[in-house]
């Protein structure tokens, strides 16, 4: 056998042990395995040294759904700058944000599905769920594009706010003459200024000593009631 025939025989298995394929989002993970639960897992949006640590639900309807941002108990705060929310913070088991590069790779490499679940402090759980979500890069300010609602209880705050840009207090992108983040104390794809603050201040429902500050859903429970949870995920579109 000469030399350049076995490099041939055996270049299969030398190439072999790269063919173990990462997980780009939540998504990838059920198609691999139907029988996992809802939790922290780790996916890969731009390739191998991109690892990230995320929650998936894989109980929503059909599941896969990589989750992006979540408010449960006010055990982190929101109130953050402009690198924060670019690169992402706090805990994937808990309260966080995944970060708009991640949003921004995972909803240009292919087109997604966003799904929003709400709970209020009486006990009950509404959605809201919009057929097409992406954002744009950085250059462009990282403007939100939503489209195709559908009802779960919790009414439209969000399509009032497809075509603005991401803003925080240290990075002002609204349209209004003052600084959304700062009056509305959270970070968002402010207009003029919302109709929904989910990375407002974590409160206790219903609170109307500083206005439309709180973790608001106006079309479910108006500027100043601040939900008990949100969570904010997004999923392929199959
Ligand atoms: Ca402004």
């Amino acid at each position: 056998m000469t030399l350049i025939t076995a490099i041939l025989l055996l270049a299969p298995l030398l190439t072999s042990c790269k063919g173990f394929s990462q997980p780009v989002d939540c998504s990838d993970l059920r198609l691999q395995d139907k029988n996992l639960q809802s939790g922290v897992y780790t996916i890969y949006p731009l390739g191998e040294r991109s690892a990230v640590q995320v929650y998936c639900d894989m109980d929503s309807v059909g599941g896969g759904w990589t989750v992006f941002q979540r408010r449960m108990d006010g055990s982190v705060n929101f109130y953050r700058p402009w690198d924060h929310y670019k690169f992402g913070f706090g805990n994937a088991a808990g309260e966080h944000w995944l970060g708009l590069d991640n949003i921004y790779y995972l909803t240009h490499q292919r087109k997604h599905e966003l799904l929003i679940d709400m709970k209020d402090f009486e006990g009950n759980k509404v959605f809201a769920r919009y057929s097409s979500f992406s954002i744009d890069g950085e250059c462009e300010g990282y403007k939100l594009h939503v489209a195709g609602f559908t009802d779960g209880g919790a009414g439209d705050a969000l399509s009032g706010h497809t075509g603005f840009k991401f803003s925080t207090f240290d990075k002002d992108q609204d349209t209004a003459a003052s600084n959304c983040a700062k009056s509305h104390l959270g970070a968002f794809w402010y207009s003029q200024c919302h109709s929904a603050n989910p990375n407002g201040v974590y409160r206790w429902g219903p609170d109307g000593t500083l206005f439309a500050i709180g973790v608001s859903w106006y079309s479910w429970k108006g500027h100043d009631y601040s939900l008990k949870s949100i969570s904010m995920k997004m999923r392929p579109v199959q």
